[in-house]
């Protein structure tokens, strides 16, 4: 069995509400490692990426906020998690908001290529830098990590593009912005919305979705946004969206992938312990995680 490497990103540059820079600590609280290795798994925790201080910075450009800290944690993360893949081992990434996937998808490039992406998000993610409603980076990974949007975030990694839009799904969407619709639209990813879900189940779709991130790669990454879930099981999100999946739904997502055996990376973000009630969003984190490394009831 390969053994996993827990990465910590605390930064929460890629929006504007502190606190999912806490993200790494309250997922490591509610017991990720040892609950790893109770399945059996070699697990090493590999700390944190260096993250700079954000009441020493300041905003430069407003419709990339905060883009030179995005650009610089990604690139360490990218190392970072470049060298765990050729060790031959699974990081699993704890963020931070949804921009360091930038850096997750970037080292996996490096590591070795095609591959697919999974991407779990009540968001799109798919803005650029002229599309963007907020200047959000957390916005953008999506598109960034297609070759879309500014070279800055383009470029992370020195691999453009770090996936194949044929190769990429986003599951559990309900929120997109007008622009960000047409990108998506033109970009060829293939997305499966929450009408989708309930008229087709979980289970058809993620066939489905694996089949699609699969097909002609090495294997898929995950990158778990934790408000793809429904506020009332997380709602310790910077911006929760009502309708979105269940606890069961959740679990079933993971276990699917689990029986799949095509994972080989996965990020879990967006994890915010100050909105979050008794850190029950980090918890839910860590079961998914359970979930997705095989947990089973027999
Ligand atoms: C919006 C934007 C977003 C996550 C919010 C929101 C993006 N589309 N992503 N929460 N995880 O500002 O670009
Ligand atoms: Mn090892
Ligand atoms: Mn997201
Ligand atoms: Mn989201």
């Amino acid at each position: 069995m390969r053994d996993i490497h827990i990465i910590g990103v605390p930064s929460d540059y890629g929006q504007n509400r502190r606190g999912v820079d806490m993200g790494p600590s309250a997922i490591r609280y509610a017991g990720l490692k040892e609950k790893l290795e109770r399945l059996g798994y070699d697990v090493s925790d590999l700390g944190d990426v260096p993250v700079p201080t954000p009441e020493t910075r300041r905003i430069e450009h407003q419709k990339l906020k905060y883009l030179r800290e995005v650009v610089s944690v990604c690139e360490a993360l990218c190392e970072k998690v470049e060298g765990v893949l050729k060790g031959g081992h699974t990081p699993v990434i704890l963020g931070g908001d949804h921009s360091i996937a930038l850096g997750s998808l970037a080292g996996i490039a490096r590591a070795g290529q095609p591959f697919g992406v999974i991407w779990f998000d009540a968001h799109g993610d798919m803005n650029t830098d002229e599309t963007t409603p907020s200047g959000n980076i957390h916005g953008m990974p999506l598109a960034a990590s297609l070759g879309l949007g500014h070279e800055a975030l383009t470029g992370i990694g020195g691999i453009r593009p770090k996936v194949k839009a044929e190769n990429v799904v986003l599951v559990g969407a309900r929120s997109i912005d007008p622009e960000e619709r047409e990108l998506i639209r033109q970009s060829g990813i293939h997305v499966f919305t929450m009408q989708d879900v309930d008229r087709r189940g979980m289970d058809a779709v993620m066939q489905e979705a694996i089949r699609i991130a699969a097909n002609g790669t090495r294997g898929i990454h995950l990158s778990l946004d934790l408000d793809a879930l429904d506020p009332m099981f997380a709602p310790g999100v910077g911006t929760p969206v009502n309708g979105g999946f269940t606890y069961r739904e959740g679990h079933l997502a993971m276990e699917l992938l689990a029986a799949s055996g095509k994972l080989i990376s996965v990020d879990v973000v967006e994890v915010n312990p100050i909105l979050d009630h008794r850190n029950q969003t980090g918890r839910m984190a860590v079961e998914l995680l359970e979930s997705l490394f095989g947990k089973r009831v027999i």
